[in-house]
């Protein structure tokens, strides 16, 4: 009798285990990210390649826990103008912020001369990484402090004042969005391509509210169960998708989404649906706005709550 109690015991011990690592894990780290850079009082000097015409977008890293970095942009010598980052964070550090430079500063050359001369800040201007757009286009980079890439873009650098490694986060992406929930069904029409292998139905939720089930409905016919395990109150954001089988889009080019709610820690929330189908979103429905709402006869059944959110996806 002893020995069949044991082996009860290891094999309940075993459904627990499995059980436990079903489980996602509910906070997500922040991801390290270690970059090289420098920083100045005087003036950054570098060469970029660019398409002729385009207007050029500079994407600087910068250490944000330094405040209100201002500087003066100039290409090939001209002032284009003045690079401004108000404010400062020295939680997340990294920031990525823009600068655009018109089209008539590019027209007939492939390179352009950068000059960003320091104006003002809470000490001086530092740069770790810059990203050159022509249009939407990558067309060059350079990594501040590592040698090479500083030689082949002709850097300089005048009045330094640091030079380094720092190790930070970016800071949670933050969006405000309005949306619904409920405990009944949503049902809604998207455009898609009808020359597809099956479609994804993506959804901006929520997660604070866990472990969010749901069936789904296309044109009628049961698609599948829709389930989302785990939760996230730090960092509410998510964007989940569902696989739509081919069976059930295939040559058509509007299907009609039905969303039944089958269980969760409170009620199935809705903020934003896109479609997609090879790689391209054909369609997305606002969930909230009424006239979105309308152009996809949007429908909410057993509403449990509608307003908006504003909260940071994780990083
Ligand atoms: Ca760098
Ligand atoms: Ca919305």
């Amino acid at each position: 009798m002893k020995s069949i109690y044991k082996k009860l015991g290891i094999f309940i011990s075993l459904i627990i285990i499995l059980l436990v690592t079903q489980i996602p894990l509910k906070v997500f780290a922040a991801t390290n990210i270690t970059d090289d850079g420098r920083a100045h009082q005087g003036y950054s000097q570098f060469r970029a390649k660019v398409n002729s015409g385009s207007s050029v977008t500079l994407r600087r890293r910068l250490d944000y826990g330094v405040g209100n970095q201002k500087a003066n942009v100039y290409v090939d010598g001209s002032y284009v103008g003045s690079w401004y980052n108000s404010g400062k964070d020295t939680t997340y550090q990294w920031r990525d912020t823009d600068f655009t430079i018109p089209s008539s500063n590019t027209s007939g050359k492939s390179y352009i001369t950068v000059r960003i001369t320091f104006v003002s800040s809470d000490y001086d201007w530092n740069e770790f990484y810059y990203w050159i757009y022509s249009g939407s286009t990558l067309t060059d980079t350079v990594d501040i402090g590592n040698a090479s890439s500083e030689n082949s873009h002709s850097y300089i650098i005048s009045n330094q004042t640091w030079t380094g490694t720092r190790t930070f986060q970016y800071a949670p992406r933050r969006v405000v969005d309005n949306g619904r929930a409920h405990q009944g069904y949503s049902q809604f029409n998207m455009r898609i391509n009808s020359n597809n292998s099956g479609v994804s139905l993506i959804r901006r939720l929520d997660y604070g509210i866990g472990n969010q089930k749901a069936y789904v409905y296309v044109d009628g016919s049961y698609a599948g169960t829709w389930s989302n395990p785990g939760s996230d109150t730090v960092n509410q954001w998510r964007e989940y998708s569902f696989s739509i089988p081919s069976n059930l889009t295939q040559g058509k080019s509007l299907i009609n989404i039905k969303i039944v709610f089958v269980s969760s820690d409170y009620d199935w929330n809705e903020f934003y649906y896109w479609v997609s189908s090879n790689g391209v979103i054909t369609d997305s429905l606002d969930v909230g706005n009424s006239t979105s709402e309308d152009s996809h006869n949007y429908f909410i059944n057993n509403q449990t709550w509608s307003g908006t959110r504003d909260f940071t996806y994780p990083n």
